[in-house]
């Protein structure tokens, strides 16, 4: 198997060349008609900003039951120990958990229901997987926000993705505030490809889950993608969640407040576009950062 794909028929090309490029998207947002539970205007939205939000997709008591399971994981020890356990860089204070579906049996029943499952699959348009799953703790005072980024450009520089036929859908379980590290996006940003400079040092996932950067857009494009598009800020209350397609550009700030910002966080991949070698990347990721199988979620009960 080559290390790499080769260059030539990649039109997403990055961290291959001396110059940031702005590329256009070439993939649809949205494919297909596949019917679903997101009503027909959201879907148009989506496709032209590349998010939408779902206001109380859990009630709660949902929410209060993930929460004991988000405060379970973060504290058990075995589990501290874990390499899919990520710290804060100044801290000891536990940033993330990841593929959190396979580690807690509530996270991956309720990640298998439509409510979740079958809004991913109208996105995408076919029968998905999970490509990565974590969940973000974002403590109060000490939570470190992450810098602008696209997911695509590292799913596909290190992981392989081949098409930006993903969507990501974070369930917020504490209130998400302006001020408390909530996730920034620019609107209609996915459909921009930013290529960026740097070579993907080997093991680049040990630094960039921490704080990336290699793989982050340069000052300039990302000034042209805020002067078209401007910055949209994410907010909602505990149980409403974010879905955002895997292309748009979006960061969050520290949070330097007392209240936490705390999510669930799954990656959906396509089943039509499941991973090859990394476009630009020695080797791939660990699986619990890019899962190499792919298995077809389904719904309970089935
Ligand atoms: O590298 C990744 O896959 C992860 N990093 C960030 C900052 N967002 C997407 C993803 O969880
Ligand atoms: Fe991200």
């Amino acid at each position: 198997m080559t290390t790499t794909e080769p260059k030539v028929s990649d039109p997403y090309p990055t961290r291959v060349g001396d110059q940031p490029r702005l590329i256009p998207r070439v993939d649809p947002t949205v494919w297909g008609q596949r019917p679903g539970p997101i009503e027909a205007a959201t879907l148009r939205s989506y496709e032209s900003k590349g998010y939408l939000t779902v206001g109380g997709l859990l009630t709660p008591t949902e929410v209060r039951f993930y929460r004991q399971e988000l405060e379970k994981l973060a504290t058990d020890p075995a589990l501290k120990a874990d390499e899919r356990t990520i710290v804060e860089k100044e801290s000891a204070q536990v940033r993330s958990v990841f593929e959190v579906h396979q580690i807690s049996e509530p996270i991956r029943e309720l990640i298998t229901q439509p409510r979740v499952l079958d809004r991913a699959r109208q996105i995408l348009g076919s029968d998905v997987y999970v490509h990565q799953s974590r969940v973000n703790y974002m403590p109060g005072f000490t939570g470190k926000g992450f810098y602008w980024h696209s997911d695509f450009e590292t799913w596909h520089a290190e992981d392989g993705m081949p098409a930006m036929r993903a969507v990501s859908m974070s369930i917020a379980l504490t209130d998400n505030y302006p001020f408390n590290g909530g996730l920034m996006v620019m609107p209609a940003s996915h459909r921009t490809f930013v290529s960026c400079v740097g070579e993907t040092p080997d093991d680049h996932y040990r630094a960039s889950l921490k704080e990336q950067e290699i793989g982050t857009p340069d000052q300039a494009s990302l000034t042209q993608l805020a002067a078209d598009h401007g910055i949209d800020q994410f907010t909602g209350s505990a149980g409403s969640a974010l879905m955002f397609d895997c292309n748009i550009m979006h960061g969050s700030a520290n949070n330097i407040t007392p209240y936490p910002r705390s999510n669930i966080f799954v990656v959906f991949n396509s089943m039509e576009n499941t991973l090859r070698a990394p476009y630009s990347a020695r080797k791939p990721r660990p699986p619990y950062i890019a899962s190499p199988t792919f298995t077809p979620l389904q719904n309970p009960g089935l």
